[in-house]
């Protein structure tokens, strides 16, 4: 049996696990069997307290009973679909659900399976928009470091994370960066959005001068660096981001894989900050992480500048055999439902003040050099062990893991993103824990 705690290491040999060290983990497995609101069940029969929604994407908690059920029935009575040149009910009701719960001027969405294929699901409606409209000399894609937009060419491209894609070539050509906005010396320990790096933005304009915007197809941004560390922008900085590229014709694309979905206690980063891309990516949180499935949405002129030319010719060569799948799409439906009836999509907002203070109180403890947080997203970063990268926070995780925490290590940060259901006391829980193991680590 390979759910029990004691697999010999030879059962586990055949499945390559993703980001995960391999060899380390399959000497010490750590198996989860059973997962149920706020907690998994390990391999032991112990109790563990999410508090990372999995890997951020199980943010109504787990097995709720809509979308089980949902799933179940959908399975039954309409197991497939084919998604070319055929259609069923629940994809078109859950695009029109998006529209309606995303910001005003996204009108149209296109379904994926997961955030990496959102991501360039999205980079290629950009660079197929341009060209439509009789632009494509705009091939250019611009990013950020330390962004993380999932693991296609595409992605990695744009995308800021060495380990990501130093081991891959060439990428894709015509791609620049923007500088990241992470700056421990003068924003260590702020509650909440930065005080400094608003002139970061700014960056966008010496990278149009420097390449001239009629080459720029798109900027893509998470509104919050989160796989990277949680890195929060600074007030103003996304809106200037949206001012430079309304004015040089560039598109923005939000990455909202971790934002999306009440991560921050509005419906979207968007609201949040107040800022309407021209593309919003988003995956994860979407059907609570139960089935895979990423929906991209596009502002009604990107949609309207292919919807040109005979009706009967297929207006965008792009799509997958699942967009849209049925199974996914009834998961989808039953995950807005339960948001909607539990309010999730704003509980970040109301326990966002307790959480800050809750974070904040590890203050002091050895080795910590900062702590951030957003809606219900935390950080917790710590002084690397010299010569050692990662093993400090690693070993965090491990302990917290034995104590009955799931926690998120990224180089040494701590990252914490609890499912929305979450209450006080399971706050508290989390903070304790983690006071207890930084007065104990090497
Ligand atoms: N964009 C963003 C902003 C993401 O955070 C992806 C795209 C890719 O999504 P898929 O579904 O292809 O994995 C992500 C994924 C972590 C962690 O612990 C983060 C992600 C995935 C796994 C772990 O930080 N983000």
């Amino acid at each position: 049996m390979s759910t029990s705690s004691n697999v010999a290491p030879n059962d586990l040999s055949a499945f390559w696990m993703p980001f995960t060290a391999n060899r380390q983990f399959k000497k010490s497995p750590r198996m989860f069997v059973a997962a149920k609101d706020m907690h998994y069940t390990t391999a032991d029969g112990r109790q563990v307290l999410d508090g990372t929604a999995g890997l951020w994407c199980c943010n109504a908690g787990h097995a709720r009973p809509r979308i089980v059920e949902a799933i179940a029935n959908q399975a039954a009575e309409l197991d497939y679909a084919p998604a070319f040149q055929m259609g069923h009910p629940k994809a078109f009701e859950l695009a029109n659900r998006l529209v309606d719960l995303a910001p005003d001027g996204l009108d149209h969405v296109l379904f994926t399976n997961s955030g990496s294929e959102s991501v360039e699901t999205a980079l290629k409606v950009a660079l197929a928009y341009h060209r439509v409209k009789g632009e494509g000399s705009r091939f250019r894609l611009i990013g950020r470091e330390r962004g993380y937009h999932g693991v296609n060419f595409g992605g990695i491209s744009v995308g800021g994370i060495v380990t990501n894609r130093k081991m891959f070539g060439t990428l894709l050509t015509g791609v620049d960066h923007l500088p990241h906005t992470h700056n421990l010396k003068q924003n260590a320990f702020s509650r909440g959005e930065p005080a400094h790096g608003l002139d970061l933005a700014d960056e966008l304009e010496r990278i149009v001068t420097l390449h001239d915007a009629s080459t720029i197809a798109a900027v893509i941004v998470e509104p919050v660096a989160g796989s990277t560390g949680v890195l929060i922008p600074p007030p103003g900085y996304l809106k200037r981001l949206r001012e430079i590229t309304k004015k040089h014709g560039i598109l923005l694309i939000f990455d909202e894989v971790i934002t999306g979905y009440g991560r921050l206690g509005t419906p979207f980063g968007a609201d949040y900050f107040g800022v309407v891309p021209d593309i919003m990516v988003t995956a994860k949180g979407l059907t609570n992480g139960v089935i895979p499935m990423g929906a991209v949405m596009v502002s009604a002129e990107i949609h309207d500048a292919f919807m040109q030319g005979p009706e009967h010719l297929i207006e965008f060569f792009h799509g997958y055999t699942y967009s849209g799948n049925p199974v996914a799409s009834a998961a989808g439906l039953a995950t807005l439902e339960t948001y909607k009836e539990e309010g999730l999509l704003t509980r970040g907002a109301e326990l966002a003040k307790k959480w800050e203070d809750a974070l904040h109180s590890l203050k002091g403890l050895p080795h910590v050099i900062d702590i951030r947080n957003i809606g219900l997203v935390g950080a917790i970063e710590l002084q690397p062990i010299d010569g050692s990268p990662t093993k400090r926070a690693f070993s965090a995780f491990l302990k917290a893991f034995e104590q009955g925490l799931l926690i998120r290590t990224t180089g040494d940060i701590i990252a914490l993103s609890p499912p929305l259901i979450i209450s006080e006391s399971q706050i508290d829980q989390i903070v304790s824990t983690l006071s207890g193991i930084l007065k104990t680590l090497e």
